[in-house]
């Protein structure tokens, strides 16, 4: 019964207080299957909040929130959850600040000595780091799962709750164009078209909303891509700068690993983009290769065909070591 759909409904059920979390700097499915997981225990009858350690992304502020989010322990105020709900969340530490408390299960502030834990995540090697845990690779986005759920409790995809779901297939399916894209999930697509979302609405407001600033952010990178093993391996370098420049945050540059992908001949996308902590978030996206064990090789993790790592290297130090890791895999 653990680590199943049954698993996460038994979790919920007679909780009153929930907190639903996703994992650091998040992406379309962490914040759709946190938003969607949030709107299923509030129309259960459950309060709810969303904790953001590292914020919302600017450019998934559209989708609308069924409760407050807050970015710190502090500003729940008081407020004690019976449950917390991890999603889209490979191991414990991608939740951040309540990495520890996932682990050791410590209160992280008073009047959380009893506060259950469920994870709900579709990442390869899921460590099942909670008391409830429903884990399974085989779904294309966290979202989706939690759709499933929701239908499992008779709650149709319908208004926010639908554009929840539909953000984390979106995002993760690369708008239902990468390997991970099943009947599945155009099912569910369908089942959310069919409650009401419409289509060009969603687009209009998740993919039309680019600034001027963004648009040249990527001409300057698009304009500087190298090729590297005869042509198989694009790679793409990011220095801070590139960002303070343009007064642009990180999150302007979510999509743009895939994008390279695009140049013909290329099996996988190498994407560096150097942060303010001397950290490098690598990004590997793979086309019949499988970039999750490269990124794991770099302490990271993720999908055969998306996955990523945060290295403590140069750029230029980590893009020669990724090619030759990607040595042993083209
Ligand atoms: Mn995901």
């Amino acid at each position: 019964m653990n680590n199943s759909l049954e698993a996460a409904a038994a979790a919920l059920r007679g909780k009153k207080r929930v907190l639903a979390l996703t994992h650091v700097n998040p992406d379309g499915d962490a914040i759709g299957s946190a938003a969607a997981i949030a709107h299923v225990v509030m129309a259960k009858g459950c309060d709810c909040r969303l904790f953001l350690g590292t914020g919302l992304p600017e450019f998934l502020s559209f989708l609308p929130l069924p409760c407050p989010w807050v970015r710190s322990l502090d500003e729940l105020d008081g407020w004690r959850p019976d449950l917390a709900v991890a999603t889209d969340c490979g191991d414990a530490s991608r939740t951040g600040v309540l990495e520890d408390f996932f682990l050791t299960r410590r209160a992280p502030v008073s009047g959380w000595e009893t506060t259950a834990t469920l994870n709900i995540d579709h990442h390869l090697h899921n460590t099942l780091f909670a008391d409830s845990n429903w884990a399974d690779c085989r779904y294309a986005a966290t979202g989706l799962m939690v759709g499933l759920l929701a239908e499992y409790l008779d709650l149709p995809l319908a208004g926010d709750l639908g554009w929840a779901v539909y953000l984390s297939l979106v995002a993760d399916t690369g708008n239902f164009s990468f390997a991970n894209t099943d009947a599945e999930c155009f099912a569910m697509a369908g089942r959310v078209v069919r409650s009401g979302l419409r289509v060009a609405d969603f687009s209009q407001k998740y993919e039309n909303v680019w600034t001027l600033e963004r648009m040249r952010l990527w001409g300057r990178l698009l304009s500087e891509v190298t090729l590297h093993k005869g042509g198989a391996v694009a790679c793409s370098l990011v220095p801070r700068r590139y960002l303070r420049d343009l007064g642009l945050k990180k999150s302007s540059l979510d999509g743009y690993a895939s994008w390279l992908r695009k140049i013909r001949g290329v099996r996988v996308a190498v994407f560096i983009r150097e942060d303010e902590d001397g950290v490098c978030k690598l990004s590997l996206r793979g086309t019949g290769v499988n970039v999750q064990k490269v990124a794991a090789s770099f302490g990271g993790g993720g999908h055969a065909a998306a996955a990523g790592a945060d290295v403590a290297m140069s750029p230029r130090a980590l893009a020669g070591a990724v090619l030759d890791a990607l040595e042993a895999e083209l």
